[in-house]
């Protein structure tokens, strides 16, 4: 079955963008997922095809109209896909969630403009806030192509190596430990002496704990989850 992405846009031609290129752009080609755009204009009913409008109770900036979005909405066939509006303002995404929506059939994205979109429509189309990161976008449009990217390349046959994804999975919660290739000295800088040891087991506990120290002084926030996950076992 092809996952399935719908996104809604007053900008449809930045897509596919970045998503017609290398492993999600071939996932593409071949059928594993499918990108449908619908462009906002579409759905405006007035001779100025307005999709925004001043915000009640005054303020600077526009906010996108419930009705516009909504008409777009509803032209999307009504299925199972979770509908998600991109937005500062929503719950933190991480590799977790992304999981989660890579083994559904797909989703439905709101990419929002302006100041932001009227509450009535996330309201009544009961819409999932998911944000990036802690920063402000001109729009949502970028944070759809993250979005995107990450749930597609989870999808069986788009990554080439079933080993990196299982990899990656077992290094779950973990920042990644440093990679070195050719050549061995590169600036005067060698690799660490136990990379070229050819000793598996010594080369797996140094990346662990190269991984763990990384964790743990970048990233505190996730050491602590992973200390007090692993105190729950
Ligand atoms: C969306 C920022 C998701 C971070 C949407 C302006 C956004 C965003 N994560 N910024 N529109």
């Amino acid at each position: 079955m092809t996952w399935r992405a719908s996104v809604l846009t007053l900008f449809p031609e930045m897509f596919p963008g970045p998503l017609g290129h290398s492993l999600v752009g071939r996932g593409r080609e071949t059928g594993v997922w499918s990108l449908e755009t619908l462009g906002l204009r579409r759905f405006t009913s007035d001779r100025h095809e307005s999709v925004d409008d001043t915000p009640f109770g005054g303020g600077a900036g526009m906010v996108m109209r419930a009705d516009v979005l909504a008409a777009a909405l509803d032209a999307v066939a009504p299925d199972d896909r979770p509908r998600i509006v991109l937005s500062p303002r929503g719950r933190p995404l991480d590799q977790r969630r992304v999981q989660a929506l890579a083994a559904g059939s797909g989703i439905v994205m709101v990419c929002g403009r302006f100041e932001g979109i009227d509450q009535r429509l996330i309201d009544a189309r009961d819409l999932e806030e998911v944000s990036i990161g802690d920063f402000v976008l001109s729009g949502g449009e970028p944070a759809v192509f993250c979005l995107l990217d990450a749930c597609v390349r989870l999808l069986p046959g788009v990554v080439g190596s079933e080993a990196s994804l299982a990899e990656e999975s077992f290094a779950a919660g973990l920042l990644e430990y440093p990679h070195y290739t050719r050549p061995r000295v590169f600036e005067g800088l060698t690799v660490p002496d136990v990379l070229l040891s050819g000793h598996h087991e010594r080369i797996r506990a140094w990346r662990l704990a190269e991984a763990q120290r990384l964790t743990r002084e970048r990233r505190p926030d996730l050491w602590a989850k992973l200390e007090a996950s692993s105190e729950a076992q």
